[in-house]
């Protein structure tokens, strides 16, 4: 498959219906949507929309069904990323190659942009609602899975922990509970919220969530290798960010070469769990080989 123009066509999807949540300064207090707007639209790979929506294609499903959902998970991140670069968090200056929102704006817009991304993310799920007459229990499980997967079960957690084990000695274990809730829990989400929204069957479901659970993992260890090995500028991120903050990671805990090797490993394992789904999950399929040859 053209992998390129598939992801362009999804990217598309999702920022038009992006920018009719969020329409650009609109609203009596603008200077908050701004800000929400700024870092929503500041680039991004859509990368969690792109694998809800995946998720929905493989088990046969409607696109139109997941798309709300599959853009409250972007705002969901977003929120995450604009309160993860805080001064009080890890005080970045540069995100999606820009300014990061407390620099372009100010520390407490920033604060209320995250806020109100995350928020307005809730009411764009529960206003699916009215494509879901006679199949609510549907919605209010994704709701419940996307709330439990964003809070301190899942995102909130994994950041804790992560602000905890700065500069202190972590074992793999240790390191993977952390990233299994800070990264993993949002992508296994994204996917298996798609598999819901789309109509999936149990068995499917399980099989996408294995399939979440591995990537996510893979994902965050390719994320900590382009830390040591990435460029900034095409990252739109300063490398060596980890080190500076004496985070543990996979290269630093198992060596660069190691931490490939498993992330390999990972993804291997994710396309296991696609096979009974056939050829509905080749976008998926693509999206983890991805995971091992990205630069950003
Ligand atoms: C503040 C509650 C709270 C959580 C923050 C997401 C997160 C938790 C922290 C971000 C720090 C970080 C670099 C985590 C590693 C993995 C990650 C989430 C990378 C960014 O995701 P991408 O690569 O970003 O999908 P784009 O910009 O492409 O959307």
């Amino acid at each position: 498959m053209d992998m390129k123009a598939y992801l362009e066509e999804r990217r598309g999807l999702v920022n038009r219906t992006l920018e009719g949540i969020i329409p650009q300064g609109r609203g009596p207090a603008f200077r908050v949507v701004e800000a929400m707007h700024y870092s929503l639209f500041a680039g991004g790979k859509r990368l969690r929309p792109i694998l809800c929506l995946a998720g929905a294609e493989a088990v046969g499903g409607d696109l139109s069904e997941a798309l709300p959902v599959a853009c409250a998970l972007e705002m969901i991140h977003t929120y995450s990323l604009i309160h993860d670069d805080l001064p009080a968090m890890d005080d970045d200056d540069l995100r999606r190659g820009h300014p990061t929102c407390h620099n372009q704006f100010d520390e407490a817009t920033a604060i209320l942009a995250g806020d109100g991304l995350l928020t307005e993310a809730f009411r764009v799920i529960a206003d699916a609602a009215i494509h879901f007459i006679g199949k609510e229990a549907v919605l209010l499980e994704t709701l419940q899975l996307i709330a439990a997967a964003a809070g301190y079960q899942g995102m909130v957690g994994g950041q804790m922990l992560d602000l905890l084990a700065e500069g202190r000695q972590v074992d793999r274990k240790e390191l993977e509970t952390i990233h299994r809730l800070k990264t993993g829990a949002l992508l296994t989400a994204s996917v298996r919220s798609g598999a819901l929204m789309g109509g999936g069957t149990r068995q499917e479901i399980t099989l996408l969530t294995g399939y979440g659970e591995k990537f996510g993992l893979a994902f965050q260890i390719t994320d900590d290798i382009l830390d040591v090995e990435g460029d900034s500028t095409e990252m739109g991120k300063a490398a060596g960010a980890d080190a500076k903050r004496q985070k543990a990671t996979y290269p630093g805990l198992l060596g660069t070469n190691q931490a490939k090797a498993w992330a390999r490993q990972l993804v291997e394992s994710a396309l296991a769990d696609l096979k009974p789904l056939g050829e509905r999950a080749a976008p998926l399929e693509e999206l983890a080989r991805y995971l091992l040859v990205r630069r950003h």
